[in-house]
């Protein structure tokens, strides 16, 4: 009886509130888009951001686009990227589409998403693509160390279902990158952690300062941008002093060597020219990414590497579990737990060796043996001083950030930027930089501290 004379007034002042809630959140929020920043490298993106689900969701998408390939399908990856750097960089959780309003990055497709995943949860054409044979398998084949989308779409074509089926068939290809990726494929499907780097770093530190006294070793990639976890280990040389980085790479891959920490690798050597400051070269997970002196490869790291003294720490318990898949990418996570009924898909089977094998450098067999260490993908990059600041930021990343940052350059104020330096292409002059900030402010942007270009 109360309440059915209470109910119109009550059912008055709930729709009052909503009224003056949506107003202050509607204006609150049209305040925030006027002034969100046009370029993601003018913006804040942490790696706990407010809409990890949405970014996630759209980062499938994102990763279906990039595995169709072709040019249609790399502007539609594009347009996912942007979209959901925009959304990583908001202050606040997406609740309704009505949020998004004015922001340039976030079209009606990425609208549609959103707006089913608000309202059920989920998104009905992520959830296709998750299920989708074909991205499964592309996904699986492209986890390959040295696997492209072009070759995973070989192995498709081939009939190939699983890593065993690419095994059967011997290595697939003279690239030693995908023999040894295949025979490891577990170990570097499984990411490395925080403590690992770090512990490898400082002995890249140690070797590198006794071979060269005052050089600088960064640790950079994702775990320079604070990730915990990451797929290898990004690791960028240089010297004060130009020129007396020369000869430091050899060196230094003896010296690992002789630790005992170096399993397989690449070395290349330094293809810089002057003309590398204006050329125009695409960064692309296929093409070049630079043309600094660098040694790519898979380094063994004992097992203590992941240790903490008095306890068992996550990482372990990570290398522990046989569930655990590569990448702390929420997306792939999404991915990965799927169905892991199809773990044997995953796993191709190692042929059994004895001990005494492990001398021969056949992969399987070593990856096979007992031993107490794990494969890990290193990178090592040596870089002129003269250089150096503007390597640090490229192999600083992310990725997104670097493509931003150097569309930003090239569009707003006339200058190439590369991880080799920033050329004006009026003036047709390089501008030096001695330190990182100097990089952002020749490029006219508020500096971007690592931690917030997680974009
Ligand atoms: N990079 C780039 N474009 C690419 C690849 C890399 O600009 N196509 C830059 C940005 C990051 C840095 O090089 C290191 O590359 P990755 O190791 O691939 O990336 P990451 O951010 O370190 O990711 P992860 O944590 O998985 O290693
Ligand atoms: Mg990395």
């Amino acid at each position: 009886m109360w309440l059915s004379l209470y109910e119109p007034l009550l059912l008055f002042l709930v729709s009052l509130e909503e009224k003056i809630t949506t107003k202050e959140d509607v204006s609150a929020v049209d305040q925030s888009n006027t002034s969100f920043p046009e370029w993601a490298c003018q913006r804040k993106a942490k790696l706990e951001h407010l809409n990890i689900k949405l970014t996630s969701a759209i980062e499938v998408l994102q990763e279906h686009a990039e595995l169709r390939d072709g040019n249609q399908d790399y502007s539609r990856a594009l347009a996912f990227r942007r979209a959901s750097s925009v959304l990583k960089a908001l202050q606040f959780p997406v609740q309704s589409v009505e949020q998004l309003r004015g922001l340039k990055d976030i079209g009606e497709h990425v609208k549609t998403v959103i707006a089913d995943f608000l309202d059920h949860g989920s998104s009905s054409e992520v959830e296709e693509i998750l299920k989708s044979h074909w991205f499964r398998k592309m996904k699986l084949f492209t986890s390959v160390f040295g696997v492209g989308p072009s070759t995973a779409k070989a192995w498709i074509d081939h009939g190939w279902e699983n890593l065993e089926d690419a095994q059967k068939n011997g290595c697939p290809s003279n690239d030693w990158r995908i023999a040894w990726g295949l025979a490891f494929w577990k170990d570097l499907n499984t990411p490395v952690c925080r403590t690992e780097a770090l512990t490898f770093s400082q002995i890249v530190q140690q070797e590198a300062e006794s071979i060269l006294p005052g050089v600088i070793t960064t640790l950079v990639g994702g775990f320079r941008r604070g990730k915990q976890e990451g797929h290898d280990v990004d690791i960028l040389l240089s010297h004060p002093k130009e020129g007396a980085e020369t000869d430091l790479l050899p060196k230094l891959i003896a010296a690992l060597g002789k630790r005992g920490l170096m399993l397989i690798g690449h070395k290349e050597k330094s293809s810089f020219r002057s003309d590398v400051l204006y050329q125009d070269f695409k960064i692309s997970t296929r093409g070049q990414l630079d043309h600094f002196e660098k040694w790519l490869g898979i380094c063994k790291f004992p097992k203590s590497f992941s240790k903490h003294e008095n306890s068992t720490s996550k990482c372990e318990e990570n290398q522990n579990n046989s569930h655990s898949k590569t990448n702390s990418d929420s997306n792939l996570k999404a991915y990965a737990s799927l169905d892991d009924s199809l773990s044997e898909l995953y796993e191709p089977k190692a042929k059994k060796a004895k001990p005494s094998e492990t001398t021969s450098l056949d992969p399987n067999l070593i990856s096979a043996a007992p031993r107490d260490w794990l494969a890990r993908r290193v990178d090592l990059i040596i870089a002129p001083y003269s250089q150096y600041y503007y390597a640090l930021v490229g192999w600083t990343g992310s990725k997104h950030f670097n493509r931003d940052a150097r569309l930003y350059a090239q569009k707003k104020l006339g200058l190439k930027l590369t991880s080799h330096g920033l050329y004006d292409l009026q003036k047709r002059e390089s501008l030096s930089a001695q330190s990182e900030e100097e990089v952002f402010a020749h490029l006219n942007l508020q500096y971007v501290d690592p931690s917030d270009r997680n974009c």
